[in-house]
């Protein structure tokens, strides 16, 4: 694997965008432009932090009855295949129809046979202020990201606004993705709606895939996805990975999982700066951001 220098943040460039340097290799991601693509295949985008796995869960248990009765105990990191991060040594080109893949690459690193629009594409998006704050609490409970002493907020907060973190710019993330939206075949998602309506959300889910559920199945995947039953999951907890990739002591992954937990974290000054960053650019994006579990969506 060829050595990936990465700068005083732990963070490697590649094409201009900020990977963590070791779970991945320049090799590896020279492959993923030509990288075959299935028209069975399902891809998860997101920025970090985001609800990635919570959406992944989603999709296991729609697609995998195993998952849902509970006959097959595959912890998260199995379920899926990570498309940049080489997690798990699996062949994806071996393995079996449908492949559930999921990434946090920005919309011009993806394999180029995605823009045929045959696979399909499910994109994830949160308020960029409980992504912030959720992924500061991450950044020390995760090991590797915490190479560098994660600081205090709003040193963490300066880095975020600054893209210098594993993903980049959030911005660029998520206007890269819905300005290119039409390349796509693609489902957008919020997290907000997920959380108000997770059944809505999940049906929403079922009619993009084409996969039709019984009532009782919807119910099953419902109830496994809530909050209270992942958080009490081992397999969705990352309670497996091993100290040296997250210091359980610190911190859970499933921590709060809700919707406007940065009023608890960000000052007035702290909440003013991030508008006069983000605000203008946000505002041009086409979606209606939720910013308090009491407001309407
Ligand atoms: S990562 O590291 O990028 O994969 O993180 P990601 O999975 O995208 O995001 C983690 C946050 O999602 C929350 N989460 C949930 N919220 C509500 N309901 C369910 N079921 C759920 N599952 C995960 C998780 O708690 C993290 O958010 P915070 O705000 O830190 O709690």
């Amino acid at each position: 694997m060829q050595a990936m220098q990465p700068d005083e943040n732990y963070l490697f460039t590649y094409k201009g965008f900020y990977f963590q340097p070791d779970l991945t290799s320049v090799e590896h991601l020279d492959t993923l432009d030509d990288f075959e693509i299935r028209d069975s295949d399902v891809f998860l985008f997101t920025y970090p932090k985001s609800g990635t796995v919570w959406t992944e869960n989603i999709l296991s248990l729609i697609y995998h009855e195993g998952h849902r009765n509970g006959m097959e105990n595959l912890n998260i990191l199995d379920r899926f295949l990570s498309l940049e991060y080489k997690i798990r040594n699996v062949d994806y080109v071996s393995h079996p129809s449908p492949r559930l893949f999921l990434s946090h690459l920005p919309y011009y690193l993806v394999p180029k046979g995605l823009k045929n629009r045959r696979a399909k594409v499910v994109y994830v998006v949160r308020n960029p202020k409980d992504v912030l704050v959720s992924y500061y609490h991450f950044s020390k409970i995760f090991v590797t990201l915490g190479k560098v002493e994660v600081e205090d907020f709003g040193i963490f907060m300066e880095k975020f606004l600054a893209g210098k973190v594993v993903a980049s710019l959030w911005l660029d993330h998520v206007e890269g993705w819905f300005s290119h939206r039409d390349d796509f075949n693609i489902l957008f998602l919020t997290y907000e709606e997920m959380k108000k309506d997770l059944r809505s959300s999940v049906l929403k889910l079922c009619n993009f895939l084409g996969k039709r559920l019984t009532e009782k199945e919807v119910d099953a995947v419902v109830d496994q996805a809530t909050f209270d039953k992942m958080k009490a999951d081992p397999r969705a907890n990352f309670e497996f990975l091993p100290p040296d990739m997250i210091d359980h002591s610190k911190g859970h992954f499933l921590r709060k999982g809700t919707i406007g937990d940065w009023k608890n974290m960000m000052t007035v000054g702290q909440n003013e700066r991030f508008e006069s960053v983000f605000k203008e650019r946000m505002e041009k994006l086409p979606i209606k951001f939720c910013w308090d579990i009491n407001d309407e969506l």
